[in-house]
């Protein structure tokens, strides 16, 4: 028999589940303390239907973390080396949050929701326990929660045409990393969501942050109905897809062992900002040991070893990988040691076929300058 995952009040289960489990849910993760489905059909078949049509997700797992009150700015800077002194209200940001030896805690979306308003929308990690410490410690006047929201991910080439059936065409006018409240007529009334252009793809689509479970529910059922034609499916955030469009899975390819600068999240960090940061002193001084970057392995042999070697040696270890059916060959991140590294770009991999030949690469992929062509 398959272990299976017991689920209790601790893996805590979301207003969808019923509904994710009705469309034939084949496996969960567990992230933040909450369901997080992985798999409907094959992750090739789903990777497919992302790339072609529009799904639904249930991300409620990425769970907000609401830092309200007149220091709300301040905590939130605290926590990230990135400049936030112009953020703008009803915009998103993506941000590392970095400890005092600048080593990676989060990768949230933070929201500006009004100037004394943020939410922190955040990867697998308790943010809320560090967030109330520093504000209780620095004596900041703000109240730090999670609120009960739960995101709902519509991703896909046809997520806007699903969309604006549902809450009309001006969902077209929301930017990419805007986030703005919008109306749905729910079967029991009007009711406002924050609705942002993002999404844990890049085939396009929108994150609905509902915060009422009972026209949440109903907004579920709604997409289902408008999308029929449109081979709307439940779907969930595909490995492949974001390999391929080079999304970084915290705890995976990145975390505490790692700093935004050995990430590959140089562009998210302001070395040169006057601002007050708890990680920026130390990023100033940091030289990067480690670099993730990205592999291709021009076989379909399984890899059995998550070391890549040169002559033997080191020089970093597999982080995701998985076989790219558009490309056709295995994709992975991988955490490289610089100092054995040197200049390589090509490394071994050892496979069922024996040891092979690998290219390193930066990331994310770009397959063009790779050679490599959607088959
Ligand atoms: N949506 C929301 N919350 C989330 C995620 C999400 N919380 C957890 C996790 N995902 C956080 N990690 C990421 C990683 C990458 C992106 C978003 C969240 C992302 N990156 C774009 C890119 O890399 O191209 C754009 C970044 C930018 O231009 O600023 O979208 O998915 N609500």
């Amino acid at each position: 028999m398959l272990p299976h995952l017991a689920v209790s009040r601790r893996t805590r289960s979301t207003p969808f589940t019923s509904r994710v489990e009705a469309a034939g849910v084949k496996g969960y993760t567990v992230y933040n303390h909450m369901l997080l489905a992985t798999q409907f059909d094959s992750y090739e078949a789903d990777y497919w239907h992302l790339c072609e049509h529009v799904q639904v997700w249930d991300v409620s797992c990425e769970r907000q973390v609401a830092i309200v009150g007149p220091d709300a700015y301040q905590l939130v800077q605290l926590m990230t080396p990135r400049d936030l002194r112009k953020a703008k209200v009803g915009r998103c940001f993506y941000l590392p949050l970095c400890d005092e030896d600048g080593r990676i805690i989060n990768d949230p979306i933070a929201i500006k929701l009004a100037d004394d308003r943020w939410w922190l929308s955040i990867a697998d990690t308790d943010v809320v326990l560090w967030a109330k410490g520093l504000a209780t410690g620095m004596q900041l006047q703000v109240k730090v929660y999670e609120p009960d929201v739960w995101p709902v991910a519509v991703q896909g080439p046809k997520a806007e045409q699903l969309m604006s059936r549902v809450f009309g065409e001006s969902v077209k006018d929301i930017k990419f990393f805007g986030i703005q409240p919008m109306t749905y007529q729910s079967p029991t009334g009007a009711v406002v969501f924050q609705v942002a252009r993002s999404g844990w793809s890049k085939q396009g689509g929108f994150e609905i942050y509902v915060d009422n479970a009972i026209a949440g529910q109903a907004l579920w059922d709604e997409l289902f109905q408008q999308g029929q034609d449109l081979q709307v499916r439940a779907g969930c955030p595909n490995l492949i897809e974001r390999l391929e469009s080079g999304l970084l899975s915290l705890g995976n390819d990145m975390g505490y062992d790692t700093t935004p600068l050995e990430a590959g999240l140089e562009q998210y960090v302001d070395l040169e900002a006057d601002v007050v940061s708890l990680s920026l002193a130390a990023l100033r001084q940091h030289t990067p040991s480690k670099r993730l970057m990205g592999l291709v392995l021009d076989s379909d042999a399984q890899i059995t070893d998550n070391h890549l070697t040169i002559e033997q040696q080191a020089v970093g270890e597999i982080r995701s990988q998985c076989w790219s059916p558009k490309y056709g060959v295995h994709l992975a991140f991988v955490l490289c040691q610089l100092q054995p590294l040197g200049n390589n770009l090509e490394v071994n991999v050892q496979t069922t076929a024996g040891s092979q030949n690998a290219r390193l690469t930066e990331l994310p992929f770009e397959f063009d300058k790779l050679g490599l062509n959607a088959l």
